[in-house]
């Protein structure tokens, strides 16, 4: 069965944009994701821990025929090989993958939670993936996404195209 996804891209160490390109190049050479849609380039100041270098954001939509779990595996390994160092939480980092929807699936264990519980408090998630699924539906609700935005803080400075 082939499943929809909804992956966000999170970078603010070295060269972002590159770390970010080779995620998805990685993702896509697994073969076992497919990428469809992806968002611009989002320049943002970082939020929660506020004292380290500004991120570089954006969203992708996928298809996977991946389990939720076998899809977290890819993404984790993945993470590792672009080159992400072990660092406190919420510090900085080469590359950060949240496997934002997977489907209308819920998941919640100490490893993984699906939805990804930041969506609608984060301007820098919630932002890009209304820009590649506009009319996007929550899972578990019959509300749109672009009515349930709920934003701790806007982070978001600049926008740019992707070019890959
Ligand atoms: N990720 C975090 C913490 N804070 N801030 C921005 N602007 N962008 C992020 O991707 C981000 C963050 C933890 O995952
Ligand atoms: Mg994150
Ligand atoms: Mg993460």
């Amino acid at each position: 069965m082939v499943n929809n996804i909804y992956l966000a891209f999170g970078s603010n160490v070295g060269d972002k944009e590159e770390f970010i390109r080779k995620s998805l190049d990685l993702l896509e050479e697994s073969r076992k994701i497919k990428i469809l849609k992806i968002s611009s380039l989002y320049t943002t100041k970082p939020f929660g821990y506020v004292n380290q270098a500004d991120f570089i954001n954006c969203v992708c939509k996928a298809r996977t025929e991946l389990n939720p779990e076998d899809l977290f595996g890819i993404i984790k390994r993945t993470e590792e090989v672009v080159g992400r160092k072990k660092r406190e939480r919420w510090g900085p980092r080469e590359i950060d993958i949240d496997l934002l929807f997977y489907e209308s699936i819920k998941v919640k264990t100490d490893l993984l939670e699906i939805p990804h519980p930041g969506v609608l408090s984060r301007d820098f998630v919630a932002l890009p993936m209304l820009e590649i699924e506009k009319d996007f539906i929550c899972p578990g609700t019959s509300r749109k996404l672009s009515e349930l935005l709920n934003f701790e803080e806007n982070t978001i400075t600049g926008i740019k195209d992707f070019e890959r």
